[in-house]
Order: C-alpha cells, then sequence, then structure tokens
C-alpha cells in the first residue's frame, strides 16, 4: 500500500490558471466536462510529464489544446507524457462519467435522498473529474449545473441562471478539495448581512421542505460568527451570497467549501421541541467553526494534508474562542478539556498517537484526529499565551497579509510569530512533529521564606518516536495562601528543561494552583490530600482549576473505591455538596462540578498508575459513587430542582442552558432514591428536547423507562436527528451486561439504517462509548463492531476506519481482552477487499 511522506514534498508539475466544469446531472450516468487551464509551473524547471488525480471516471473524451488524445486512465488517474506537452499555457478538455447514486462512500458527487450533493475534503475531487487533487493547486473555477431540480449551487457567486441551469463564478483561487455542488428541491431560510465595509451578503441555508422552520439558531449563530470575525481578527466575508445545505448523510460534521459549507442536518436543525441544549451549542460552534475557515483554510489553505493542523488547529481554536465570548469562556474551556482528554489523550496514549504535524500517511481521511484538531487547537493556545495577546494579534495580522491566497505551511505559520516577536520557536515546534502527552511532576520545598516549585517534564515513547526532546511548556501558575486568599496571580512559567526550579518569596506555606486554565496539553502529577482538593475546589480563583480540584478529589475517590474497596468520604461528599449548593456559582458549572469521572478516563488513570483496570468493577464502583452522592445531597434535592424551573418559554441561551443542565443532574441523583417518581413526573411534562431526553435519561440509567422509549419513538419516529437519540440513549444506559444484547436488538430495528452515516454512529458509536459494555469479558461488544466494520466498509471505508478507533485502548486491559481485541483486528485484516482506510487503522492498531 502507497505510503506518502512529507519529506517527499515537491511542488506540482504544472499551474491551474482556469477551470470550467459543466455538469449535467443524472443518477447514473452524471456527465462532468472540464476545461482545464494549464501552464508550466516556474518553480519546477524543466519539461515533466502531466500527471491528474481520477478514481472512478469513464473517460468519455480528452482532448489537448482541441486535438483529440488517446490516453488509457489506470486505476489512480492518466499521465500525459512531457512529450505530447508544450512549453506554454494549453488547455485541457475531459469528458467524463460518473454514477452519484451508486456512490456509498460519500466521497466525491454522491445523492442523499434525492439530492446531490459533494464532499472533496481530502481527495474526493478526483472521483468528480482528472484533476491535480492537492491542496497547492489553487485556481479560479466557473461551474455550470444543468438540471431539472429546482436548486442548483456551487461555489461562488451567482452567474446567472435559466430553465434547468444555473451558473457560479468564484472569483478567489482555490484547491479542489473546497470544490461544492448541490442540487434538490430545497427551500432557504434566508437573511441579509452587511459586512463592516459595507458589502451586502445575502444569506441562505437550504433544507428540506418542512425543515425551514429549524434554521433559525444556525442562522443566527452565522450572523453573530460574522459579527465576530470581523470584531475579533478584522475578517470580511468575500461574496455576495454564502450558502449552507444541511444534508442528511454526511461522513463528517460539516465542510467549509468556498461560499458553499455542506453540513451533516444534525448540526444545523433544531427547535426547542427537537434539539437538546447540548446540540444548540454544537450547531453554534460548529457554523462559526465552518465560517471562520473561510479566512483560516479558504483563503489561506495547506500546502499539503500534512499541514492540515495548520487550518484545523487554528480554526478549532478561534470556534473556541468565539463559544467562549457567547457563552461562558469557564465552563467552554472544562468542556473543551473533558473532551481533549476524553479523544486525544487517549489516542496519543495509544497506538494510534501521531504528532499534530504527522510525517506519514497511507489515508490522509485518517488524519482527521483529535490530535489534529483537539491538540492542535491546544498548540495555538500555547503560543498565544507564551506571546501574549498583542503579539499574538498583531502575528495573526501578517499571517493574513503574508500568505493570503496561498498555500502555507507550519513553519510560514511558526515564521510570522518569531518575525512579531523576535522569539524562536524552534523547540515549540516539537509540539508539532513530536506525539504524546507529556507529563509533568511536581515537587515543593519551603523553608520559612522561600517556596521553590521543581517542575520536571517526561515525554512518554509513541509508535516510532522512542526519544524525545524537552518541550516548552507554559505553566500558570498562581498561589493561595492557607486563608484561601491569592498571593500570587496567575503567571506563566517557561518550562523548557527536562527540570527546572522556580522560587517565591512567601511568609505562610502557599499552595500553588498549577496549570490554570490548563495552560498546557499534559498530564500533571502532584499528589495532594483530599483536604487539599477541597480546599482548593473551595477557594481557587481560576475556575478551571476549581473544577478540576474538585474532579481530581472524585478520582482520588473512585480510585480507592476501585482499588481498595473504601467508601467515599465526606472530604468529597460535603466539598461536593457545597458547590451544588451555592447559588453564587454558575449553574453550568455546578453541573459539570457534579458530572462523576468517565469509567474511560478511570481505565487510563488506573493504567498510567499500573493497575490493570477492570471495566466492570469500574462501573460498579462509579455507580456506587453516585449512589452515596445521591444520598448524601437527597434532603435538598427537591427544593433545588424546583428553584432551579425555568419560567417561560425555551431559550436556547447559556444561562437557561445551565440552569437545565444542574437541573436534569439533580434530577438524575434524586432518580437513584426516588424510583425516578420525579424525573417520570418531568419527562411527562417536558415541552423540550433537552428536558425530553434528558428525563428519559434518568429513567434509564436506573433501569426504568421501557414505556417511556416507546412512546418516545412513537412520537418521533418520523424524524431522522431525534431517533438517532432514541437509537444512542438506549445502548448508553443499558447495564453492562445488557450492551451487546439491546445493541444487537437495534441493529434489527427496521428503523436502523446502517448505510446512514449518523444512524451507524448513533448505534455503533453508542456502544464502543459504552465502556464496561463494550469492553465485556464475554467479548461481544468487540465482535458486534468488528461484524458492523466489516459490513459497512465495503461502501463507506471513511466512517468504518474512523469507528475503529474504538479498539485503540487494548493494551491497558488485561491479557483475555487485548487478545480478543486482537482476534477481531486479525479477523478484520484478513478480510478480503479490506479498504486502504480500514487496511491501516486495522494495522496501527495490531501488536
Ligand atoms: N475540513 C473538514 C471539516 C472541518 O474541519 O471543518
Ligand atoms: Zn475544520
Amino acid at each position: 500500500s502507497r505510503t506518502v511522506h512529507l519529506s517527499d514534498y515537491q511542488p506540482f508539475t504544472h499551474l491551474v490558471t482556469r477551470v470550467a466544469l459543466t455538469f449535467r446531472l443524472a443518477p447514473r450516468a452524471t456527465e462532468v466536462a472540464a476545461t482545464l487551464h494549464f501552464a508550466p509551473n516556474p518553480a519546477r524547471p524543466g519539461r515533466h510529464d502531466l500527471r491528474l488525480d481520477g478514481e472512478n471516471l469513464t473517460l468519455k473524451s480528452l482532448t489537448l489544446n482541441g486535438k483529440p488524445l488517446d490516453i488509457i486512465p489506470d486505476a489512480t488517474g492518466l499521465t500525459i507524457p512531457a512529450s505530447l506537452l508544450p512549453d506554454a499555457p494549453f488547455i485541457l478538455e475531459t469528458l467524463v462519467e460518473i454514477s452519484p447514486e451508486t456512490n456509498t462512500a460519500l466521497e466525491g458527487l454522491y445523492m442523499s435522498r434525492g439530492m446531490y450533493c459533494t464532499q472533496c475534503e481530502a481527495e474526493g475531487f478526483r472521483k468528480i473529474t482528472f484533476y491535480p487533487d492537492r491542496p497547492d493547486v489553487m485556481a479560479r473555477f466557473r461551474v455550470r449545473v444543468e438540471s431539472d431540480l429546482p436548486v442548483l449551487l456551487s461555489n461562488g457567486n451567482p452567474a446567472g441562471q435559466g430553465a434547468a441551469w444555473a451558473e457560479w463564478d468564484d472569483p478567489w483561487p482555490k484547491p479542489a478539495y473546497l470544490f461544492a455542488l448541490v442540487a434538490g428541491d430545497l427551500k432557504a431560510h434566508s437573511a441579509l448581512f452587511t459586512t463592516a465595509s459595507g458589502s451586502p451578503v445575502q444569506l441562505n441555508i437550504w433544507v428540506r421542505p418542512g425543515d425551514e422552520n429549524r434554521c433559525a439558531y444556525a442562522m443566527d449563530s452565522l450572523i453573530r460568527s460574522m459579527t465576530w470575525d470581523e470584531r475579533v481578527y478584522g475578517r470580511e466575508y468575500d461574496l455576495s451570497v454564502f450558502n449552507i445545505v444541511a444534508v442528511d448523510d454526511f461522513n463528517m460534521g460539516a465542510m467549509e467549501n468556498k461560499g458553499l459549507n455542506i453540513f451533516n442536518s444534525k448540526f444545523v436543525l433544531a427547535s426547542p421541541e427537537t434539539a437538546t441544549d447540548d446540540d444548540f451549542g454544537r450547531i453554534e460552534a460548529i457554523i462559526a467553526h465552518e465560517y471562520f475557515h473561510n479566512w483560516t483554510g479558504n483563503r489561506i489553505t495547506c500546502r499539503d494534508w500534512f499541514q492540515l493542523c495548520l487550518k484545523e488547529g487554528l480554526t478549532v481554536f478561534r470556534d473556541q474562542q468565539f463559544s467562549g465570548d457567547m457563552r461562558s469562556h469557564a465552563v467552554k474551556r472544562i468542556e473543551d478539556v473533558l473532551l481533549l482528554r476524553a479523544r486525544q489523550f487517549r489516542e496519543d496514549g495509544g497506538p494510534l498517537a501521531h504528532p499534530v504535524r504527522p510525517d506519514s500517511f497511507v489515508e490522509i481521511n485518517n488524519f482527521y484526529t483529535a490530535t489534529v484538531y483537539e491538540k492542535g487547537a491546544e498548540l495555538i493556545g500555547m503560543l498565544k499565551r507564551l506571546v501574549g495577546d498583542d503579539s499574538y494579534a498583531k502575528a495573526l495580522d501578517l499571517y493574513f497579509t503574508r500568505h493570503d491566497g496561498e498555500a502555507a505551511t507550519i513553519e510560514d505559520w511558526l515564521r510570522v510569530f518569531e518575525d512579531t516577536t523576535g522569539r524562536d520557536l524552534a523547540q515549540f515546534k516539537r509540539w508539532y512533529t513530536e506525539a504524546g502527552t507529556p507529563r509533568v511532576s511536581v515537587t515543593e520545598a519551603w523553608d520559612g521564606k522561600t517556596y521553590a516549585l521543581t517542575l520536571r517534564q517526561e515525554n512518554p515513547p509513541t509508535p516510532g518516536q522512542p526519544d524525545k526532546l524537552p518541550k516548552v511548556i507554559p505553566v500558570a501558575l498562581g498561589l493561595l495562601n492557607p486563608n484561601g486568599d491569592e498571593i500570587l496571580p496567575t503567571t506563566v512559567l517557561e518550562l523548557t528543561e527536562p527540570e527546572q526550579t522556580f522560587t517565591f518569596s512567601a511568609a505562610t506555606r502557599p499552595i500553588p494552583s498549577l496549570l490554570r486554565g490548563f495552560s498546557a496539553p499534559v498530564i500533571l502529577e502532584r499528589q495532594a490530600s483530599p483536604e487539599e482538593r477541597a480546599f482548593m475546589l473551595a477557594h481557587d480563583t481560576d475556575p478551571f482549576n476549581k473544577w478540576e480540584a474538585g474532579r481530581a478529589l472524585a478520582k482520588d475517590v473512585l480510585a480507592r473505591m476501585i482499588v481498595d474497596g473504601a467508601s467515599p468520604g465526606p472530604d468529597w461528599l460535603d466539598a461536593l455538596a457545597r458547590v451544588t449548593l451555592d447559588d453564587t456559582l454558575d449553574p453550568a458549572f455546578r453541573a459539570l462540578a457534579l458530572r462523576l469521572p468517565a469509567e474511560d478516563d478511570m481505565a487510563a488513570t488506573l493504567h498510567a498508575a499500573g493497575i490493570t483496570p477492570d471495566p466492570a468493577r469500574i462501573h460498579a464502583e462509579r455507580r456506587g459513587m453516585g449512589d452515596a452522592l445521591a444520598r448524601h445531597l437527597a434532603p435538598q434535592l427537591p427544593a433545588l430542582i424546583a428553584a432551579l424551573a425555568e419560567p417561560g418559554p425555551f431559550t436556547p441561551d447559556a444561562r437557561a442552558a445551565g440552569r437545565r443542565a444542574l437541573r436534569l443532574a439533580c434530577l438524575s441523583l434524586l432518580s437513584r432514591t426516588d424510583g425516578g417518581a420525579a424525573a417520570r413526573a418531568a419527562h411527562v411534562r417536558a415541552d423540550n428536547m433537552t428536558e425530553d431526553a434528558g428525563t428519559l435519561v434518568c429513567l434509564l440509567d436506573i433501569g426504568e423507562g421501557a414505556a417511556e422509549v416507546q412512546r418516545f419513538a412513537a412520537r418521533w419516529g418520523d424524524d431522522r436527528n431525534v431517533m438517532d437519540k432514541w437509537f444512542a440513549l438506549q445502548i448508553a444506559f443499558a447495564a453492562p451486561d445488557r450492551v451487546a444484547g439491546v445493541a444487537g436488538a437495534l441493529t434489527r430495528h427496521p428503523a436502523f439504517d446502517w448505510k446512514n452515516p449518523n444512524r451507524f454512529r448513533a448505534v455503533l458509536g453508542a456502544l464502543s462509548a459504552h465502556h464496561a459494555g463494550f469492553h465485556h469479558a464475554s467479548g461481544s461488544g468487540y465482535r458486534i463492531l468488528a461484524d458492523w466494520l466489516l459490513r459497512l466498509d465495503p461502501l463507506n471505508p471513511q466512517t468504518a476506519a474512523r469507528m475503529s478507533t474504538a479498539y485503540e485502548t487494548w493494551p491497558r486491559y488485561n491479557a483475555d481482552r487485548s487478545s480478543l481485541v486482537q482476534a477481531e483486528l486479525a479477523r478484520m485484516a484478513a478480510a478480503p477487499g479490506l479498504s486502504r482506510d480500514l487496511a491501516e487503522m486495522v494495522d496501527r492498531m495490531r501488536s
């Protein structure tokens, strides 16, 4: 199988100066006529063959400067020998036929319930026409779409339309991965935006007829995103229209195609009755993310796919900043760190670990990972902290002016910071090139006058990278005195050596608040007593570390329950009760404090401490922990739940969402002691999906809710996005011994449309995410997933490969589980015709 290496990069042999495409749409026989204007590339002197990528294309004609060429394509493209090419600009015309209706991979041009749509990132354009399908080939596109369908869209500005045709012209040179086309019977929810410099922009969100009334929140999010990017980054939109289309069958969350974003419908459609607060938050974030790509991704794109983090890390960082500004920075940071630890630390600690900028790949689709995205965003945050807000703003301005219209690299990105600040970022660059989560350990000494803090960093080996050099780690520190007063406000220490000591004068022994705001993506190892953790939960002025203290306390308690059979002590119970009942704290924060550590997180923590995790025991003890908390809080819960009831109609804002989150967290605890009576009553009264699904979860979590599950399906059977929740919840909250049975039964349900990625993920994703169910000692979880991945792979390799990451944690578990996983990986590896996507993933995970 081919392996692509960063070190092999060369500019393309030719420049593409213009592209004109005509699509004559037909489900099984779409014709694509392409006129490509080429010129020799001065960056590649000499005469070169012209190699065009192309897959699953039927070539019907090929001409060079109007003269037919008799060239037969191979499986991955076609080559025009240098001997046939003029040493001057030339025009190549191709006509190919493709079959969108039978394209189940959802890559290239495909059909989703009667509508045509495209997904070209990373290498889907080669399934549409012959082309140099690489991000550093940027060209102006003009597109004509011919079809009887009423709405015909492509990138750029509208350039004319008539009976059964429309033309689009994109004035901005772009790589082929940003190409998009949509045709369908669609309705628009529209609005008008005026940019800061006064240009009008027509905004449209295109959906299926009947869904128009579920677009208001996405439109509101879009307008707020556009305004925010003007205000915070000085970036204006640059076309006369901005189109968003919602599609039901989509491999990813959404795609930032120039002027024509295509979205998984679950990240657009929302009404109070159908979307939860989490859905609203994700819609806001993803609308912003795709919009922000217009500058960080589209105007400045990536030179090659190894630089994916250049656009993704930065754009995730920007959408995190935006969501923080719109909601609460403290809550957003906690949520982002929870996600980072759950996905990225997990990836970084296992066989799939790779650098934020990898240096080789077999299938680039396998590198749209938490490491590239979420750790990539952390690197931007660290850079900002190291250089300061003003220098960050100046560096970004320089980035936008220096590289506008270019396909750039991480070296280019770091250079704008070096040029702005005069700082040498060679050591910082290791964050991009080395995988693995650094561990930072702490020792302290106080002699009555001086407090000495010694930090030690360790960079663990990862696949292909046994030895690592020390990194520059920004450690934000505050110091508290024993009264809870802050005696050192947040100060950034720069740990650059394997070990460094920092000293502070202190008349009393201070308590350190380390890694405030989670200032670096590292694992901080510092033992502390339960009293000290409870003290920090009560007194830390840094909201992230306040939460972190409670989390560390909870993890210590749960670890002792698992390892020693201890019971949860009063330190944790009382500290958590104080936070829960403290009306001066944001309810969203209190809800996060009440969330128990995830089972997968506990398994990772135990493994790191040299203890083999037993998933069944972790599950049982975590439930015991929840029960203890429920009993401890029981007297206060009814009044708190009543006080948190929202008067008036549903609003999706952060304040109301936070109150609902805390209320549902309390209802879930109360369900453990009242048999679900309060949750059942709230379920009947629920007038929004947050409470509808949230109260159903309370019941499922205590083994109740069968009748409510039936009623839910009867009510929402026609709504695909809501029914995805119905499928997922039943598995997510099933008891470990029942997970395989429930998942198996749901795969036989008539509404289990497994070719739809959202539905597949709802069921098999929920199975993989159920820690004790997936890792059940019988191996049933491992087996069911492998059965379905093998079934999905021939149709949709991208989604099959993505979901195979469920197996990545196998090295943590005992020999029985490890060999059960290895048997499933071996079974998949041996399957005839396994896709390159899944084969690469399985290969990387095999022992
Ligand atoms: N570029 C792929 C989808 C996204 O990250 O926005
Ligand atoms: Zn993105």
